[in-house]
């Protein structure tokens, strides 16, 4: 085990749908420490930056239209185990395999509006964290 951080959005159908709470308090029960919180809405362009690992996909257009239809809450989660812990407490992509008690499993009633994203690795939770806080946003 090692102490991690790992990227949270909880995306435009998470806000819109008043779960900002719901899910926060999942992170928090879950002992998964915030340490770093803002509300943005990404540009189309802003959304097809993020999401670039997925370009060549043919849901890349509507997932990046999706992302950037509303306001969305970014958070930096903190803990042992972090990355993999955010991905247990959210359930498979496919909110229909999604582990009963899940956070998809539990909201989410469609493959693209899912909720929320987390980080899939280290690597990716450094370059996502980057992408939505600089230095004097982390605590
Ligand atoms: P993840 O969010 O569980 O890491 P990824 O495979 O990285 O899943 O896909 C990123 C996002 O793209 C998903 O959360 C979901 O919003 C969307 N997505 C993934 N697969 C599909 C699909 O088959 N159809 C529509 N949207 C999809
Ligand atoms: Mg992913």
């Amino acid at each position: 085990m090692a102490m991690e951080q790992t990227l949270s959005l909880i995306k435009p159908d998470g806000v819109a749908r008043g779960l900002i709470g719901e899910v926060i308090g999942r992170f928090e029960r879950a002992g998964l420490k915030i340490k770093a919180m803002k509300m943005v809405q990404l540009s189309k362009t802003q959304a097809q930056k993020f999401y670039a690992v997925h370009e060549n996909r043919p849901f890349y257009d509507s997932l990046t239209t999706f992302m950037s239809s509303g306001p969305i809450v970014a958070m930096i989660l903190e803990g042992e185990d972090a990355i993999l812990r955010n991905r247990d407490l959210m359930g498979d992509t496919n909110y229909q395999k999604a582990a009963p008690g899940t956070i998809r499993a539990d909201f989410a009633r469609d493959i693209e509006a899912n909720i929320v994203h987390g980080s899939d690795g280290a690597d990716t939770a450094r370059t996502e964290i980057a992408f939505f806080f600089n230095e004097l946003e982390k605590y």
